[in-house]
């Protein structure tokens, strides 16, 4: 808990205080769509037109591909009870499915979930992306993995850090315009990452989005960014959320 305070105190004293510049960002609602409020959100993505939702908790795990508009899921898959599912991603036609403790990630066909085979993951798995030529993935400390989709052998590793500090935690991932952006767990932030350094560049201040949804538990924390690619749009959620938003940015 104490690392946790901790980092939301380093991300609300250091804005504009560093020896970088921090840009700040604010945001303002642009829609409001329906959320699983059972949806312990842990991996999401906007792929070709459609959502794609990886859950946690043993015995509550899935995989889910999901119509934005009325929520309605298309097509899902329930992990073992043994599998605690974490952060997704799509890499041509695989689906990767990365989980909390186990080493386990499952690869799928993204079009049946047929499961097209495994790999090890040696750490904790939280938050996974893609930038284009290998996978990121987050492990709830302060370094991303940068490993090949194919064999999911590890190449390089970079430390996150806010205003010279490591920033741990790092939660669900997305890979836009060339920085990778992190929910920050259990805080209101996301941070915006420069992929070659791990600094962090802007900060996005979401406080006061979990107020216009309701909330299913006390676990209930924001989580869940994906990106369409296509229509430019922002799409965030949070674990046991009513509601997903999409948002635009505004800087402070
Ligand atoms: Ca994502």
């Amino acid at each position: 808990m104490r690392t946790v305070i901790g980092s939301c105190l380093l991300l609300l004293s250091g804005l504009g205080f560093g020896q970088e510049m921090v840009r700040e960002f604010t945001y303002s609602l642009v829609n409001t769509y329906p959320h699983n409020i059972n949806s312990f959100t842990q991996g999401l993505i906007y792929h070709e037109g459609f959502l794609f939702e990886g859950t946690g908790k043993n015995g509550l795990s899935t995989l889910s591909k999901i119509n934005l508009e009325d929520g309605e899921v298309l097509m899902t898959t329930r992990l073992n009870r043994r599998y605690f599912g974490e952060g997704i991603e799509i890499v041509d036609d695989k689906l990767y499915q990365l989980t909390w403790q186990s080493h386990m990630v499952f690869v799928y066909d993204k079009d049946t979930f047929e499961l097209a085979g495994s790999h090890y993951n040696p750490t904790e798995g939280w938050g996974l992306t893609y930038d284009g030529n290998e996978l990121v993935l987050s492990n709830g400390t302060s370094s991303l993995q940068f490993l090949e989709p194919e064999t999911f052998a590890p190449s390089r590793k970079i430390n996150v850090t806010f205003n010279g500090n490591p920033l741990p935690n790092l939660n669900e991932l997305e890979y836009i315009d060339g920085e990778i952006w992190a929910n920050v767990w259990q805080t209101n932030f996301i941070v915006r990452i420069d992929p070659a350094s791990g600094i962090v560049k802007s900060v996005i201040d979401l406080t006061g989005l979990s107020d216009q949804t309701q909330l299913g538990s006390n676990e209930a924390v924001l989580n869940g960014i994906a990106w369409d690619v296509e229509q430019r749009r922002l799409f965030v959620t949070g674990k046991h959320w009513a509601n997903l938003f999409e948002i635009e940015l505004i800087q402070r």
